[in-house]
């Protein structure tokens, strides 16, 4: 597994921190449309999404094909209230979660990258895989959080 990878999903954090540094409270919680999540919203996802990606890449690496389902994440967001959530606890939580998944993912030897776990609704996912998928939800979100900013700046005009 190249060590690039690793050092991009480490990069997470510092690059999302970059990307919020200096928003207002009122960007922070603007939404782009009624069913679109604001920019705090979508941190909180980050964080409950790193939440079940460590759950998913654990399972894999200490279980044999384990079977790994997938979620409602829109539910999550409305069911558990995440406007009113903590954007900035959830970045910590996210940032924590990262440091202590990356020594976890630099053991990992050779062919263990390829263990696999039998997702619900994309079949099977190897380690690497997995692995990656989490690297793109960062650069996917951080990609949405800057249009969002954009229909911010339109609509303040
Ligand atoms: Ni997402």
């Amino acid at each position: 597994m190249s060590k690039e990878l690793i050092a991009a999903y480490s990069n997470g954090y510092e690059r999302l921190k970059e990307a919020i540094r200096t928003l207002s409270e009122e960007e922070m919680h603007y939404k782009p449309g009624h069913n679109k999540w604001s920019i705090h919203e979508i941190i909180v996802h980050l964080a409950d999404a790193e939440l079940v990606g460590i759950h998913r890449m654990k399972r894999v690496l200490a279980e044999d094909n384990p079977a790994l389902t997938a979620y409602d994440q829109d539910a999550w967001a409305n069911s558990l209230g995440y406007s009113g959530q903590d954007a900035g606890r959830s970045l910590e939580l996210f940032g924590l979660m990262r440091s202590m998944m990356v020594p976890v993912l630099e053991s990992v030897e050779g062919a263990d990258w390829d263990r696999c776990g039998i997702h619900e609704e994309a079949g099977p996912l190897t380690l690497s895989q997995l692995l990656e998928r989490y690297v793109h939800h960062v650069d996917g979100h951080l990609a949405q959080m800057e249009r969002v900013r954009e229909a911010y700046r339109e609509h303040s005009v």
